[in-house]
C-alpha cells in the first residue's frame, strides 16, 4: 500500500491542526478541517492561515479531490469554500450533519432559506464508506461523541480522528455541546484504539501545555499507554470524569459565529439587501 503523505499545519489562535493528506505520486490530496482566520472584534474573516496550506499544496503541483471535515466546529470558521476555490474537491462532513443542522438551526431561529437536510456540502460519509485520494483508498469511520456527526477519515496507516482523543498529556474532546456524549465518545475512541498499532492518530487540536510545542499525532500505541483521560479509567469512570470536567468549561469563544457558518459548509449567511452578511447571536440561549 502506498503510505499517505502527510501535512500539518497549526493555527496559533483556536489551536486548530488543519491536515493535507496526498498521494505524492499521483499528485492529488484531500484536505481536512482547514481554518478560516475571524477577527470577533471587527467581524473580519481572513485567510491567512488558509493561504500558507493551499501555497503548500500548490508548491508541490497537487490538486485536492477533497475538502473535508471531520465535524461542524464549534471554535473555528470552516475554510472549506475558500480552499475548495483554490485547489478544487468537493466539501464533505458526516452523515448525520442533518442532526446538528436541525438543533442549530433551532438556537439560531433560522427560517425556511437553509435546509437542515446536508445540502449544503458537495458529499456526506457514513461509517463504512470509502473513497479514494488518488490511488489511496480512504475509510470513514462514524466516531460520534464531541458531536453527533464526527467521523475519523481512515487513510493507509493515518487516521484524522477529529476532535475524539487529543495529545496523550491533555485527553479527550469535550462532550457537552447539543447532542454531545461522552459514553459515546468512549466507545468512539475504543474504535479508533482498535486500528493497528503503529497507526499515526492526527488531531483536530492540540492544547500543549506550556513548554511542549504542538504536536499533530501521536500513535495508537502511545494514546493507548498514556492518555491522561484513559489510563485506569473503564467506561463508567471515563463518563464520570468527562461530564464532571465539561461543567467547569467555557463556551469556545468563537461558537456562536462559527456554528452557524459551519452548518452552512462554510458559506457565509445570505446577504441582507444592502449586500453585507450578518451573524446571529442568540442571547441568554446557552
Ligand atoms: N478555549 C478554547 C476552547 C476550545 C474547546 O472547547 N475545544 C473543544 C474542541 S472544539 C474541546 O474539546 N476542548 C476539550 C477540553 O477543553 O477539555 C476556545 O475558546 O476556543
Ligand atoms: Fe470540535
Amino acid at each position: 500500500m502506498t503510505a499517505p503523505t502527510v501535512l500539518s499545519f497549526f493555527d496559533k489562535d483556536t489551536k486548530t491542526y488543519s491536515h493535507v493528506v496526498a498521494d505524492g505520486h499521483a499528485g492529488v490530496c484531500a484536505v481536512i478541517d482547514s481554518v478560516l482566520d475571524f477577527d470577533i472584534k471587527s467581524g473580519r474573516t481572513g485567510t491567512e492561515g488558509a493561504d500558507a496550506l493551499i501555497a503548500a499544496v500548490k508548491e508541490r503541483r497537487w490538486r485536492a479531490d477533497w475538502v473535508l471535515e471531520t465535524h461542524a466546529h464549534a471554535d473555528h470558521l470552516t475554510a472549506g469554500p475558500y480552499v475548495k476555490a483554490a485547489l478544487g474537491g468537493q466539501i464533505a462532513i458526516g452523515a448525520q450533519i442533518p442532526v446538528v443542522q436541525a438543533t442549530f438551526a433551532r438556537i439560531y431561529n433560522l427560517g425556511s432559506e437553509f435546509a437542515p437536510d446536508g445540502r449544503q456540502f458537495d458529499r456526506l460519509f457514513a461509517d463504512g464508506d470509502t473513497f479514494k485520494i488518488g490511488t489511496l483508498a480512504a475509510r470513514v469511520m462514524a466516531t460520534p461523541g464531541h458531536t453527533p456527526a464526527c467521523i475519523t477519515y481512515v487513510v493507509g496507516d493515518a487516521a484524522f480522528i477529529g476532535d475524539t482523543l487529543f495529545a496523550p498529556d491533555y485527553g479527550s474532546a469535550r462532550c457537552d455541546f447539543p447532542g454531545g456524549d461522552a459514553r459515546t465518545l468512549y466507545r468512539s475512541i475504543q474504535r479508533i484504539l482498535s486500528l493497528p498499532p503503529e497507526t499515526r492518530l492526527y488531531q483536530c487540536h492540540d492544547y500543549p501545555p506550556d513548554g511542549r510545542e504542538p504536536a499533530p499525532c501521536a500513535t495508537v500505541t502511545t494514546q493507548r499507554a498514556s492518555n491522561v483521560h484513559l489510563a485506569g479509567k473503564d467506561e463508567d469512570a471515563f463518563v464520570a470524569m468527562r461530564e464532571a470536567r465539561d461543567k467547569k468549561l467555557e463556551m469556545p469563544a468563537l461558537l456562536l459565529p462559527a456554528v452557524q457558518i459551519n452548518i452552512r459548509a462554510g458559506a457565509l449567511p445570505p446577504a441582507e439587501p444592502n449586500g453585507v452578511s450578518y451573524l446571529k447571536i442568540p442571547v441568554n440561549r446557552f
